[in-house]
C-alpha cells in the first residue's frame, strides 16, 4: 500500500472531527504554499520579474515585445478563468461533512451499506444555492435554496442533488427550460437579478397551474431562510430502494435540520441584500470554523412498490408531498458539516452533480422530472467542465474507478494498462454480479401506448396548495399574502397581476381577496374552489422549533459608547459566549471605548454606521449614564434598536439601557416589556420575546443564557 492509501485507509475509520476519507483524498491535489516560496511560472522556471512587461527602451515610450513569454503567459491564463457559470443554481457555496446511519432500519428497505451500516462515516460535499440569480447576486433573495449532496460511499458516488422545498414547479422535465427562461431575467433586457418579481415568472405561472403549490412555498418564509443551516433538504423526486429480497420500495429523502426552520423577515432579507450579499455564505462558514458544525436529521418515507396507486394523488408526481400523516417519516442517518473548503473554485465551483448518480440498492422511478433530470445533470457538465469532469478532485470517488473510456479533453487519469475495451484476454475491467457489487437494474414489467401525456392523477394542481396554505400559522400566512402582494406589485402587465388572483382563488378565497386588493386585480365575490379545511404536519415552519431552543452560533450585537458598564457587559458577554453565541461589540468607534470610570477600555469590533441591526440575531444595551445619553443622541443607534424591535429581534437592556429602549420604541398605549431579575443580582433587565415570527429560540435562549428568574 502506497503511503496516500494508507491514509486514506486510515482517515475512512476516524473519529467525527478527524478529516473523512474524501478530504484526505483531496490532499493529494493541495498545494500548500509557504511565506517566501519562489514564484515560477506554469512550466516551473523561477520567475525574476512579474511587474514590468518586456520592452525596448525601459521607462521611455518603446512597445511592449509579444516575445514575453512570462507576461504572456500571465495574461493568457489570466483570460481564461472563467467557466459558463450553471445555467441554474449559479450562486452557492460549499462544505465538506460526513453522513452517518443512526437506525439500521432501512434494510427492511435496501441493501445499500450507506443507508444501512452503521459503523460507516461515509465523506459528503454539500452545496447550497439559489436558483434564479447569476454567481455574483446576493445570498438573500426570495428564491428556492438548492441541497446539493454527494456522497462518496465505497460503492462509488451517490447524489441527492435536492432543494429546500419539497416539491416543484413542474411535473414534466421538458417544461424545464421553459420555466427557467421564464423566471430568469427577461430576454429584452436582462432584468431582474436575483428575484421572480416580474412578469414573466408569474404570467408562466398563471398559465402553467402545476406550479400553484411551488409558488406557495416560495412566497412563503422558506423563501427567504436566516441560514442554509436552518433550512430542511428535500430530494423532491421519488426514487426506489430495493432490499436484499428484490423488493422494491418508493422513497423520498429529508433533511431536518437540528437548529430548527428558521426565516428572515422580508424587510431583513431586503437589507442584507445590500448591506452584506454573502450573508449565507458567511454564516456557513463562520459556524463551521468556530466548531457549530450544520447537522440534519436525514429521514425517509417509503411506500411499497404494491401500493403505488393506493393516493389521491400520483405518488411520481413531483408538485405533491407524502403528507406525513399518510406516510410517515422513518429518521435513519445524521448529516453534519465539518470543514470549509481550501479553494472555492476547484471544489464548490466544480462539484457536479447529477440525480443519475446511484449506488446498488438505490435506483430511480419513472418521476418525468427526474427521467429528464437523470440525462440533463450529465450533459450540463459537459459544456461547464468538460467531458473529463469526472477525474476532477472534488468528484473523483474514494472507490477505486476502471472504466474502459478513455481520452477527451483535459484527461487526468493515467491508467496502466494494454488494454481499454472489454472483452480482453487479461480479464481487466469485467462487468460482475449483482451478488459481487454490481449495479443491477430492477427488472419492471411494463405495458401500455406510447404517448405524450400526463397521467389522470397528474391533472389536480390545488389541493396540495390548499393543504400548505391551510396549515401555516396566521402570521406566516399574513407573510405570504405580502410577498405574493410585493411580486405581483412589480410585475406592470395588468393581464400578469390581475390573471394569477383566479389561481389564487382556486386555492383560498379570503387570500384571493387580500392579494387582490392589494395589488389590484379583480377581487373575487366567490371562490374558485371550496377550502375543505384539511391542514397536515411538516408544513408549518413552526413545526420544526427545536426541542432544545439554543443560541449556539446566534450573532448579537451589543452596543457600547463611552461611559458604558463594561463589569455588567463583560459578565453578559461571558454568558452569552458561553451559550455559544457570537457576541459583536458595535461602538461610536472601531477602537478604544472608554467604561464607567475605573473599568479597563474595552476594543469595539464595529462602528455603527458599519454594521446594520439587520445583520444581528439580538441586541443587547449594557448600562451606564453617560453612555445611554449618547445613544439617545445618535440617529444611527436609535434607529437600529427601532429597526431590531420591529422586525421582533429580542431585545436585552440593563439599568439606564431599559429607560434608553423604552424613550426609543415607545409605542402609544402599549407597554411591551416583562421586567425580570438576572439571577443572583439586583440588575432589573428587560426581554423581549415573540414567538410568532419564528425567531422563538432565540428570544428564549437569550432569555436562558441571562439566567432570567
Ligand atoms: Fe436542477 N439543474 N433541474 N433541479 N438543480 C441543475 O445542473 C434540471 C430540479 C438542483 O449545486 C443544473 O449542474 C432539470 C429539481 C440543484 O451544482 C441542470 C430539471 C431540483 C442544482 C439542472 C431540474 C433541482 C441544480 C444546472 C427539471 C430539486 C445545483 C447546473 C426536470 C430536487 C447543483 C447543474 C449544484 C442544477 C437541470 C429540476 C435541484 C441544468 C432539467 C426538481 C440543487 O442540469
Amino acid at each position: 500500500m502506497s503511503s496516500i492509501e494508507q491514509s486514506v485507509e486510515k482517515a475512512f475509520t476516524t473519529m467525527a472531527s478527524e478529516p473523512t476519507k474524501k478530504v484526505v483524498d483531496l490532499q493529494r491535489d493541495i498545494q500548500e504554499q509557504q511565506a517566501h516560496q519562489v514564484l515560477t511560472t506554469d512550466h516551473g522556471v523561477k520567475v525574476a520579474d512579474t511587474d514590468n512587461w518586456r520592452c525596448t527602451e525601459s521607462k521611455k515610450n518603446g512597445p511592449s515585445l509579444l516575445e514575453d513569454q512570462i507576461g504572456r503567459e500571465k495574461i493568457h491564463r489570466f483570460d481564461h478563468e472563467r467557466i459558463p457559470e450553471r445555467v441554474v443554481h449559479a450562486r452557492g457555496t460549499g462544505a465538506h461533512g460526513y453522513f452517518e446511519v443512526v437506525d439500521d432500519r432501512a434494510s427492511k428497505y435496501t441493501f445499500a451499506p450507506v443507508l444501512t451500516d452503521s459503523s460507516r462515516k461515509t465523506p459528503v460535499f454539500v452545496r447550497f444555492s439559489t436558483v434564479q440569480g447569476s454567481r455574483g447576486s446576493a445570498d438573500t433573495v426570495r428564491d428556492v435554496r438548492g441541497f446539493a449532496v454527494k456522497f462518496y460511499t465505497e460503492e462509488g458516488n451517490w447524489d441527492i442533488v435536492g432543494n429546500d422545498i419539497p416539491v416543484f414547479f413542474i411535473q414534466d422535465a421538458i417544461k424545464f427550460p421553459d420555466f427557467v427562461h421564464a423566471v430568469k431575467p427577461e430576454p429584452h433586457n436582462d432584468v431582474p437579478q436575483g428575484q421572480s418579481a416580474h412578469n414573466n415568472f408569474w404570467d408562466f405561472a398563471g398559465l402553467q397551474p402545476e406550479s400553484a403549490h411551488m409558488v406557495m412555498w416560495v412566497m412563503s418564509d422558506r423563501g427567504v431562510p436566516r441560514s442554509f443551516r436552518m433550512m430542511q433538504g428535500f430530494g423532491v423526486n421519488t426514487f426506489t430502494l430495493l432490499n436484499a429480497a428484490g423488493e422494491r420500495h418508493f422513497v423520498k429523502f429529508h433533511f431536518i435540520p437540528e437548529l430548527g426552520v428558521h426565516s428572515l423577515l422580508w424587510d431583513e432579507a431586503l437589507k442584507i441584500n445590500g448591506q452584506d450579499p454573502d450573508f449565507h455564505r458567511k454564516d456557513l462558514s463562520e459556524a463551521i470554523e468556530s466548531g457549530a458544525y450544520p447537522t440534519w436529521k436525514f429521514a425517509i418515507q417509503t411506500i411499497p412498490q404494491s401500493e403505488e396507486h393506493k393516493f389521491e394523488f400520483d405518488i411520481l408526481d413531483a408538485t405533491k408531498v407524502w403528507p406525513q400523516e399518510l406516510v410517515p417519516l422513518e429518521e435513519i442517518g445524521k448529516l453534519v458539516l465539518n470543514r470549509v473548503v481550501d479553494e472555492f473554485f476547484p471544489e464548490t465551483e466544480q462539484v457536479a452533480f447529477c440525480t443519475s448518480h446511484v449506488v446498488p440498492g438505490i435506483g430511480f422511478s419513472n418521476d418525468p422530472l427526474l427521467q429528464g433530470r437523470n440525462f440533463s445533470y450529465f450533459d450540463t457538465q459537459i459544456s461547464r467542465l468538460g467531458i473529463n469532469w469526472e477525474e476532477l478532485p472534488i468528484n473523483r470517488p474514494v472507490c477505486p474507478v476502471l472504466s474502459h473510456n478513455r481520452d477527451g479533453k483535459s484527461r487526468h487519469r493515467i491508467v496502466k494498462s494494454e488494454v481499454n475495451y472489454w472483452p480482453n484476454r487479461k480479464n481487466i475491467g469485467c462487468p460482475v454480479s449483482g451478488e459481487k457489487g454490481g449495479y443491477v437494474e430492477y427488472a419492471e414489467k411494463l405495458e401500455g401506448i406510447k404517448q405524450r401525456a400526463r397521467g389522470p392523477k397528474f391533472q389536480e394542481h390545488f389541493s396540495q396548495a390548499q393543504l400548505f396554505y391551510n396549515s401555516l400559522a396566521a402570521y406566516e400566512k399574513a407573510h405570504l399574502v405580502s410577498a405574493i402582494g410585493f411580486e405581483l406589485s412589480h410585475c406592470e402587465d395588468s393581464v400578469v397581476y390581475k390573471s394569477y388572483i383566479d389561481v389564487l382563488n382556486n386555492i383560498d378565497f379570503d387570500l384571493a381577496k387580500a392579494v387582490a386588493i392589494k395589488v389590484n386585480g379583480e377581487v373575487p365575490t366567490k371562490p374558485g374552489r371550496a377550502n375543505d379545511g384539511k391542514k397536515s404536519k411538516g408544513l408549518s415552519q413552526l413545526d420544526f422549533l427545536p426541542k432544545n431552543p439554543t443560541i449556539v452560533s446566534r450573532r448579537i450585537a451589543i452596543l457600547i459608547s463611552d461611559g458604558f458598564n463594561a463589569v455588567e457587559m463583560e459578565a453578559v458577554r461571558a454568558a452569552l459566549t458561553s451559550a455559544k453565541a457570537v457576541c459583536y461589540l458595535i461602538g461610536p468607534r472601531r477602537n478604544h471605548i472608554r467604561p464607567m470610570a475605573g473599568q479597563d477600555l474595552v476594543f469595539a469590533d464595529h462602528h455603527f454606521d458599519s454594521q446594520r441591526s439587520t445583520l444581528f440575531d439580538a441586541i443587547y444595551i449594557p448600562s451606564g449614564e453617560e453612555h445611554v445619553k449618547t445613544l439617545a443622541k445618535n440617529g444611527r443607534v436609535v434607529h437600529w434598536v427601532r429597526e431590531a424591535f420591529g422586525h421582533c429581534k429580542a431585545i436585552a437592556a440593563v439599568g439606564e439601557g431599559v429607560d434608553f429602549l423604552r424613550d426609543v420604541v415607545r409605542l402609544p398605549g402599549i407597554d411591551l416589556f416583562v421586567p425580570s431579575r438576572v439571577q443572583g443580582s439586583d440588575e432589573v433587565v428587560t426581554s423581549y420575546g415573540v414567538v410568532t415570527t419564528g425567531k422563538y429560540s432565540i428570544s428564549s435562549a437569550v432569555t436562558d443564557a441571562l439566567n432570567i428568574a
